[in-house]
Parts: C-alpha cells; structure tokens; sequence
C-alpha cells in the first residue's frame, strides 16, 4: 500500500527528518528538495532510499551536518565554494545567486565546490539554469568504484555528470548519468529486491564478472559504460570535480575511518553558459530543431523524458510513497535523537 503525498509535504517530512538528526536548517532543505525532486521524478536510486544513509553518515561524524558553506568571488568568471565538509546541495545554494549574475554579464561562468559530500542525483543541480534560459553543465566525483579495462583495483568513482539546455516549445534537454554502466544505488535497489543485475555491470572482489549485486557491493566493483570510452569519462570528471576545484580525489577518501559513513569527502564543478551573451541567434528554437530531427529520425525518446511524465502524473495525484517508508520517516521525526 502506498500513501500519495503532495512534494511540498515530503520536503518539509524529509527536512525534518534530517533537521531531528542535527543537520542545519540549510542543509536540510538543500538535501530534503533533492532527495524529494528524485523520489517525484522516478530517480529511486538517489531518493527516499538514501535517507538512512545520509542518517548513518551524520552518526558517524564523518560529515559536518551544521556546515555553513563559506562563498568566495574568486574570479570574474569563477565563484568559489569550501563545503566546509557538508553537502554540496547546501553549497550551490549558497553561491547560486552570485554564480548567475556572473553569467549574465561573462556569458561564461564557474562554480567549483571543495570539500563537499554529494549522494543526489544531479539533474536537480542543473534542471533550474536551463529553466531561466542558461546552458549548465556539472560534474561530481566520488569514492573508487569501477575498475577499468585490465586494471587490478578501483581507482575512479562512478563519477556522475549532468547536461541541461533550455528550448522555446517544451521542457528543457536535461540528461544526467553515472560513468559506470550502472549506478551504484541501482545495484543497492537491486539487492533489496533480490534482482540479479544484467551482464557485463561488475565484478566481484576477485575481478570475475556477476550479475550477483551482493558481490559487487562487497568489495566488488562496477564496470566504466562502453569499456575504456567509459572509463575516460570518469577520469575527465574526476580531474574537473576533484583536481580543478581543490578537492578530494575519490581513491584519496578517508570514509573508511568513519563506520557508517556512506558519502565521499570530494567535489563539485558548476559550469553555465549564457547562449544570449554568447551571441547565438535563437538559441532556443533551434535546439527545438535538433531535437525534432532526432525524434524524426526514429529515436525512442530523449533524456529527461520518462522523468517528467512521472512527474506530471506525481504533480497530478501525488507522489507515491510505500506506506512503510512514510511510516518510518514520520517516527524518525518522533524519535531521533538529536546529534550535537
Ligand atoms: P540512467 O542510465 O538511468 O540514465 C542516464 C540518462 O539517460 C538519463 O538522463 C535518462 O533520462 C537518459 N536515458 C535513459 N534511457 C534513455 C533512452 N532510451 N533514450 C534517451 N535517453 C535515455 O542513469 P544512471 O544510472 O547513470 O544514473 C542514475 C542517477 O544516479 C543519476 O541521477 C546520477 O546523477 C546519480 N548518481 C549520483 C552519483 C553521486 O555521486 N551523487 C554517482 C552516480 C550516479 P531519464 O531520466 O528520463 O530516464
Ligand atoms: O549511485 O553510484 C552511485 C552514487 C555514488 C555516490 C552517490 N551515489
């Protein structure tokens, strides 16, 4: 049985929730309307699920719940944030006004992001610059988890990156994907459900490909998408979400040390564009005629496509939450302690 639920009613639970287990108000409206957007929109692997793990990751002191993200006008183009050892949504948040009017009058513009934790999906850190006509782009790196083509160990994370370009006639082009051929969360939804996962997306801690998920999260690893292509990928947005912007590399992650820890102490680049200063003639339409000819041409769907026909319908009836989980977020509220 499931319990439909307005978004605004599930951020505010989820705020609270995290708010009862010591996070600041920031940082848990930041984090609650990501773990919210991903829940509506069908991202299951980076919503509601993931609370426990932001919960365990608070207990074990491995992130600053209470961090306050100190903003930097580093350059013309370029707006710096220190995390302070808290999440990254907290940090865009932050900075996002000051990284917009830089845009507007450079038409290229940067936010790099040190010392934060990120374990959302990261369409919801782009989808609202296309929406006031801006191109973004932005790149997250994470604990080592994918092993490449030949090589021994993990050193790359499944280091995520997401697009998004506005268009005139309907919802922006937003695509948002890991550098493995499968999300890490979606091998944990896999195990919960006793599902095997399908060939070829890891090995177990002996390096022999399964499609067993409990080998791949006990000291297996998941495979880059499309072999080394993949694999040259992640190590692109390592360099740009770790080496650019001063922070942590996934294989230089200390989470270990903090039992229940699930999140990495890494980085985050922001990168906007705006097609107006830029001087493109119509912008808009004309990725409208881009898209057009690819759905011409026979192409199932585009990206972002089944994420907002789920959330037409979660905005029309409700998003649709297990009854068991609304149950459990509800005594969270009650009952936590709070962490100091
Ligand atoms: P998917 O493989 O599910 O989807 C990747 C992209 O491809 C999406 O934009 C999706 O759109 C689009 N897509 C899927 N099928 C098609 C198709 N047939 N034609 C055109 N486009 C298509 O994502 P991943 O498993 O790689 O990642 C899942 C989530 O995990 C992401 O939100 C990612 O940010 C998150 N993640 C977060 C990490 C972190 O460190 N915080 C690390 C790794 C992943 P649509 O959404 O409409 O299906
Ligand atoms: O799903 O791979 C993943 C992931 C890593 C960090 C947060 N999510």
């Amino acid at each position: 049985m499931n319990v439909q639920i307005t978004e605004e009613e599930l951020t505010d639970l989820v705020a609270q929730v995290l708010r009862r287990a010591g996070a600041s108000d920031g940082t848990s409206r930041a984090v609650a309307i990501s773990i919210t957007a991903a829940e509506r929109d069908g991202t299951f692997s980076h919503g509601l699920m993931r609370i426990q793990g932001y919960l365990d990751t608070f207990r074990s002191g491995w992130v600053d719940a209470k961090a306050e993200p100190m903003v930097v006008d580093q350059a013309p183009a370029v707006v710096q944030v220190d995390a302070m050892n808290g999440f990254a949504q907290a940090a865009l948040a932050k900075g996002r006004a000051l990284l917009v009017e830089k845009v507007r009058s450079q038409g290229i513009a940067s936010m790099a992001i040190r010392n934060s934790h990120h374990f959302g999906c990261l369409w919801a850190d782009v989808e609202a610059f296309a929406e006031v006509g801006l191109v973004a782009l932005t790149f997250v790196n994470s604990r080592s988890r994918i092993v490449a083509p030949g090589a021994r160990t993990k050193v790359l994370g499944t280091n995520p990156m997401a697009f998004a370009a506005p268009r005139r006639s309907g919802p922006p082009l937003v695509w948002d994907q890991a550098s493995s051929v499968m999300a890490h969360g979606d091998v944990l939804i896999a195990a919960r459900e006793g599902r095997r996962l399908p060939p070829g997306c890891g090995v177990d801690r002996h390096g022999t490909p399964t499609n067993d998920p409990a080998a791949v999260i006990d000291g297996g690893a998941l495979l880059p998408f499309a072999a080394h292509k993949g694999m040259l990928i992640a190590m692109l947005v390592e360099i740009l979400a770790a080496a650019v912007t001063g922070g942590r590399f996934g294989f230089e992650d200390e989470s270990m040390h903090y039992p229940g820890a699930q999140t990495s102490n890494a980085g985050q680049l922001i990168i906007l564009l705006d097609p107006v200063r830029m001087g493109a003639d119509d912008f808009e339409a004309r990725i409208d005629s881009l898209l057009e000819a690819i759905m011409d041409a026979g192409t199932e769907r585009l990206p972002g496509q089944r994420r907002f026909e789920q959330r037409r319908k979660a905005q029309e009836s409700g998003i649709s939450v297990p009854r068991e989980t609304h149950e459990r977020l509800l005594a969270l509220v009650s009952e936590a302690p709070h962490v100091t």
